[in-house]
């Protein structure tokens, strides 16, 4: 059978049809973020030139001012999405407030939470880039959206994913029927589907995490990373080390071979680094639709209700069987630490 091309839009309406309980018109949303997509993708891939082009790493919007490229990504999504009628509210990494609809722009029913471009500090680096979005119905009854429509958990989010930037450019995402990967082919400026029915492995090889951190973590998550770092053939370890520093890049990787993705909180920030809203619940979406899982080391990453736009949590992302180590070893339950207890403590004399 000869492998049938089929770009996202044309995927997107054949997952209407299959699933017409979870059609929603959430749908032309997700296909106005491949838009804008393929927009940034456009001057991501032409950042590593600016030194060449002589630009000032800048871009110039149609001779306005000059954008960084995080801040640029933050408009294309804002412009196009705000355009189509569909949205109640935004919330961005780049926003201090919530972004209501441009005046005199018809008002709609979804709410959109994104981070236009997470860790863009290794675009010069030629590091892989992403943007990670978050649709949810809005609550509130009519007139602009509120604050409370962005405040809500992850369990009611409609659709969830992100888009990857780099020399192959990639959109992941899930509306609760699976987790479909699409790459991009600029020859014909689409969104192919290239990994339907994504599944992360139960239990991956692999541990995701800044270990210059570790002497400002707890106890659980020392003693965690310890235990991954050991030589054990029957338990699978020494896991691998793998981390990018861009939370898309380690992500994906995990996603596709299996593996966890670490962000503890520590001495100095309690909730860690990455936020609930625009990065947490929306890879946890992806990662739980999946076959994985997401915690904060307690709690399902997705129940969570955060109080402000840009709350933090601890994120530990992944492998369904990894992330439940996690959380034993952080809640002090796990059986290979009172094996080491008992190996640690002296034997008792009578
Ligand atoms: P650290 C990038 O700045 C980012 O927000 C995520 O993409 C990434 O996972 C994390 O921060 C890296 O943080 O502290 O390890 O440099």
């Amino acid at each position: 059978m000869p492998h049938r091309t089929i770009t996202l839009s044309q995927f997107i309406l054949e997952q209407e049809r299959r699933h017409p309980e979870a059609s929603g018109e959430f749908t032309r949303v997700l296909t106005d973020l491949a838009l804008a997509a393929k927009m940034i993708n456009r001057e991501v891939v032409r950042a590593g030139l600016v030194d060449i082009l002589g630009e000032t790493g800048t871009i110039n919007i149609q001779g306005e001012k000059v954008q960084k490229l995080d801040r640029f990504a933050r408009d294309v999504i804002y412009r196009v999405l705000s355009a189509t009628g569909q949205l109640a509210v935004l919330a961005s990494e780049e926003d201090e407030d919530i972004v209501p609809v441009p005046e005199g722009q018809p008002v709609g029913k979804y709410v959109v939470n994104f981070d236009p471009l997470d860790g863009s500090s290794n675009i010069n680096a030629n590091v892989n880039i992403g943007t990670i979005f978050s649709i949810l119905p809005r609550i509130s009854r009519d007139g602009n959206g509120d604050l409370a429509d962005c405040l809500q958990p992850g369990t009611r989010q409609v659709c969830a994913g992100y888009v990857m930037y780099g020399s192959s450019t990639m959109l992941v995402y899930t509306t609760g029927n699976g987790v479909h990967g699409f790459t991009f082919e600029p020859s014909v400026g689409e969104f192919l589907l290239s990994h339907a029915e994504i599944h992360i492995p139960e239990r991956g090889r692999i541990y995701s995490v800044n270990e210059g951190n570790y002497f400002k973590w707890g106890e659980g998550i020392k003693r965690y990373v310890d235990w991954l770092k050991a030589e054990d053939a029957a338990a699978g370890h020494p896991y691998s080390a793998r981390y990018v520093g861009s939370l898309v890049a380690d992500f994906h990787r995990n996603l596709l071979y299996g593996g966890v993705f670490l962000y503890p909180g520590d001495r100095k920030n309690p909730k860690g680094k990455l936020r609930i809203l625009y990065e947490a619940a929306p890879l946890a979406f992806v990662a739980e639709q999946a076959g994985g899982a997401a915690s904060n080391g307690r709690q399902r990453v997705m129940e969570l209700i955060p109080n402000s736009l840009h709350e933090r949590t601890p994120l530990f992302l992944g492998s369904k069987r990894d992330v439940e180590d996690c959380e034993l070893f952080v809640q002090e339950k796990h059986p290979a630490i009172r094996v080491d207890r008992r190996a640690a403590s002296p034997a008792r004399t009578r």
